[in-house]
């Protein structure tokens, strides 16, 4: 059975990927949380990495005795024995790549400035840092732009017609939109409910929400739960 480590729910955009993309494709699993903290090198949340393996983030898939870190390293990994983690035509699969590689890299501003946080409603520090971040700006319009070329050439409703990486990829930037209440146009903000409804990033959703875990270095915003 695979095991697959991630961080607070409502918190970890990156361990979001993983769980969605083997919960949509139904990859059986286990999954353990190893609670964020203050993510210095004799920290708990480190020194439990550690003992696995890794770079000492999460998520990190454990096959028997073999460990995967990094996302884009896992889901390489299931596609090659699970279909549906890419297109399966060879063109549509490349520009799946680029877009998920692009959001690897790329999106900083939008990263440090609104961080995940799935249970929180912050529309007014959305307000405030869309009117003074010009990157952050950036950002959503690149973001954008990438949806409606993929969703203008595939058809929709998902980037690249059903279900794929892309879709998990990009799942939580659908959840910092929300929170934030950033400003999105039409074709966005319908692709953006697609994927908040995908039965994985409910339930992810759900069980964040029910997480109740303040971690005060992950809530530039907020003093407390609401
Ligand atoms: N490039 C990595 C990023 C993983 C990552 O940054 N994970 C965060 C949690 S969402 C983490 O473990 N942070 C701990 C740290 O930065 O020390 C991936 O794609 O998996």
């Amino acid at each position: 059975m695979l095991r697959l480590l991630i961080g607070n729910k409502n918190y970890s955009s990156w361990s979001m990927r993983s769980w969605v993309l083997m919960r949509e494709l139904g990859i059986g699993f286990e999954e353990q949380l190893v609670r964020f903290d203050s993510f210095e090198p004799d920290s708990e949340f480190k020194s439990a990495l550690q003992r696995v393996g890794g770079a000492g983030k999460v998520p990190l898939l454990v096959d028997r005795d073999l460990v995967i870190w990094d996302t884009m390293a896992i889901a390489e990994y299931l596609h090659e024995s699970h279909a549906g983690v890419w297109p399966a035509d060879s063109r549509a699969r490349a520009r799946a790549r680029s877009v998920c590689a692009e959001m690897h890299s790329g999106f900083e501003a939008l990263r440090s400035h609104c961080p995940m946080n799935v249970e929180a409603s912050l529309a007014e520090a959305g307000r405030t840092i869309w009117r003074e971040q010009a990157a952050v700006r950036a950002d959503v319009a690149r973001i954008e732009q990438l949806w409606e070329d993929a969703l203008a050439e595939h058809g929709g409703p998902l980037l690249f017609g059903a279900f794929s990486y892309a879709d998990a990829c990009f799942a939580p930037v659908c959840i910092r939109l929300r929170t934030y209440a950033l400003p999105l146009g039409e074709r966005a903000r319908a692709y953006a409910q697609h994927v908040l409804a995908l039965t994985s990033v409910a339930s992810w959703m759900e069980q964040a929400a029910a997480e109740h875990d303040f971690r005060p270095f992950e809530e530039p915003y907020r003093r407390g739960a609401d």
